[in-house]
């Protein structure tokens, strides 16, 4: 470290730490490319990662089979009272939490370096910006973390003396006794995994995982679960939402967050290139949007990360073409599978499988192998900067001030393309009812309905019909200057299963549609659902689509909206008394316009 460390609080934590979980040595993370690619050497050496020979500076890493992904019956938020994380959270005493975690991360360290990450959520500049400490034993997470956010000697500047810092543990729990080797991906028994949030003390504890959200704390656990639970108090909001800046041919700007749940397409949406003549876009975050009220009375969006952390299958030139060129260079693989020639591969990338690779397992593989080569929850992990659409104002202190929400989810019926609300309260309605049908990579029948209110059900770090409250609360402060609230399902099929909707950069015609409602340019039609375009509203200039798809794509199905009616009651009767009056009579209001 460049930097003398004077903060009081955290040279006392780090040596408590140490002290627990009795690591060999201690290092300080400065964040510099030079300690990037020492870590990358070392686990290249070690054998714990694959250098690729065709990607620049890229490295593919294989995790234990049973370290595949989010845990979320091992993700706890702790409250002294269970009613304070509600009925969607898992909970346990904060009392018995640390007791048993304290007992896992005794002696955790042992024949391991512990890393001390300063990082900073948000541009350091940003008066959005969070600052947090991660502590792991992890060099992998050391080096994601480089990427996902801004690491290094100027956060512990900007802690001075007596900056707060949100302290983030995390061991992969996998000492090694003296003499002991160690192996590619150490990590802990699913039992002893435990991911935990302790919102009143803005403090995290993290054992057992070394994947993903689990183990970059930075993420889903302090920029979603902990962020939420401070901007409910402090006045503001953590979201899992992208953001985007739509252009029209006039250079109008137009930002939009929008929030759909897993693999729903929000990370396709965020690197969107629209097909429609004149308009473009631009992408300031594909995951998280930290938004807060500006001095002018507008909700201002800021990213709070610095890198992509993308779902790999399913990724493709077709799909997401400025994905597939930002990943060219750089960017850590996790879970693909290996192509003899040195380059990563998945499902439904834009190439077939060649006759052998080697597995995310690390097994030999050819096409006669009816398991996928990929992980369906591979990953790359990389800089939001290399991404050809990046917006020049994604770091922009300030953010951008939002003027649409979207919400969404994957139905095969009942919901139409595109839903404008009535108001903010209905729009509040729509997030809290948001639901996809399950599909093969969700436990349960493929084609149920989950609901998912504001794709924040894994993320909400407090409780849920409170967070509800806490949207209404936005939407009073707001007033006038609200963004306005659609929602879409780009997955309508026919009866015979076929896709109604091309998707992809054709959602761009839904976006313009909304882009013309702000302006007042069309006036849709009020149906009991809320506003939906007339069909010659929507710009299909160039686009081949049957006028029987179109109007399916627009119909309102009132008996099939009907029959949603007793489903959202009992979702909602799950909030008991939590549940603000106001959303319960959106859905009065609703069942009584479908009456
Ligand atoms: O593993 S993460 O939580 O970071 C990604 C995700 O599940 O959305
Ligand atoms: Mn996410």
């Amino acid at each position: 470290m460049s930097c003398e460390v004077k903060n009081t609080k955290l040279k006392a934590w780090v040596n408590e730490v140490a002290e627990l979980t009795q690591p060999d040595s201690i290092y300080w993370c400065d964040g510099s490319k030079a300690e990037y690619d020492r870590l990358m050497s070392k686990m290249a050496a070690s054998g714990a990662t694959t250098p690729l020979k065709k990607r620049p500076n890229s490295f593919l890493f294989r995790s234990d089979p049973s370290d595949v992904a989010r845990v979320e019956n091992r993700t706890y938020i702790s409250y002294p009272d269970k009613e304070d994380a509600g009925p969607t959270n898992n909970w346990v005493a904060p009392d018995e939490l640390k007791k048993t975690m304290s007992a896992l991360y005794t002696g955790c360290m042992h024949g391991r370096t512990m890393y001390v990450i300063p990082f900073s959520m948000a541009a350091i500049t940003s008066p959005m910006a969070k600052i947090g400490i991660e502590i792991t034993d992890s060099p992998y997470v050391v080096c994601n973390m480089h990427i996902m956010t801004r690491v290094g000697s100027k956060v512990i500047e900007a802690l001075g003396t007596d900056g707060e810092f949100i302290p983030c543990l995390h061991s992969v729990g996998a000492p090694l006794a003296p003499g002991q080797k160690d192996v590619p991906w150490p990590c802990a028994p699913i039992e002893s995994k435990y991911i935990s949030h302790f919102p009143d003390e803005n403090l995290i504890w993290s054992y057992g995982s070394g994947y993903g959200g689990n183990a970059l704390l930075g993420k889903k656990c302090l920029a979603l679960r902990i962020a939420s639970a401070m901007a409910r108090r402090e006045g503001w909001m953590a979201e899992h939402m992208l953001i985007l800046r739509l252009i029209s041919p006039e250079g109008k700007q137009y930002h939009i967050a929008a929030a759909f749940p897993s693999a729903c397409g929000k990370t396709n949406l965020a690197m969107i290139l629209p097909t429609i003549e004149g308009w473009k876009a631009e992408c300031l975050g594909d995951d998280i949007a930290w938004m807060k009220i500006g001095p002018d009375g507008r909700l201002y969006a800021t990213n709070p990360e610095s890198g992509f952390f993308g779902v790999a299958p399913g990724t493709s030139y077709k799909s997401n073409p400025m994905a597939m060129d930002t990943i060219r260079e750089n960017t850590i693989f996790t879970n693909c599978a290996l192509t003899d020639d040195g380059d990563i591969w998945w499902e439904m990338i834009d190439d077939p499988a060649p006759e052998h690779m080697i597995d995310w397992k690390g097994r030999d593989w050819s096409p006669e192998i009816k398991e996928p080569a990929a992980h369906p929850n591979a990953r790359f992990t990389v800089p939001a900067a290399q991404c050809p659409v990046i917006s020049p104002d994604w770091e922009k202190p300030e953010g951008v001030p939002i003027d649409i929400f979207i919400f969404g989810g994957r139905r095969a019926g009942v919901v139409p393309l595109v839903t404008e609300a009535y108001n903010w309260d209905h729009g509040v309605f729509m997030g809290a009812t948001a639901g996809s049908e399950t599909t093969a990579a969700n436990i349960g029948a493929v084609g149920n309905l989950r609901r998912d209110p504001f794709a924040m059900t894994p993320f909400c770090g407090y409780n849920m019909g409170d967070y509800f409250a806490h949207w209404f609360e936005m939407g009073d402060k707001l007033g006038k200057n609200a963004p306005r609230i659609f929602y879409v399902n780009w997955f309508r099929k026919t009866a015979e299963g076929k896709w109604l909707w091309p998707g992809f950069g054709e959602n761009s015609r839904v976006l313009k549609w909304m882009c013309d409602r702000l302006e007042g340019k069309v006036s849709g039609v009020a149906t009991p659902i809320g506003i939906l375009p007339k069909e010659q509203e929507l710009d299909l200039t160039g686009l081949e689509i049957s006028n029987e798809y179109l109007h399916e794509l627009l119909r309102v199905d009132v008996e099939a909206w009907r029959a949603e009616v007793p489903g959202i009651d009992k979702f909602f009767a799950q909030f008991g008394n939590r549940l603000p009056a106001r959303l319960q009579k959106q859905l009065e209001d609703m069942a009584n316009r479908l009456a």
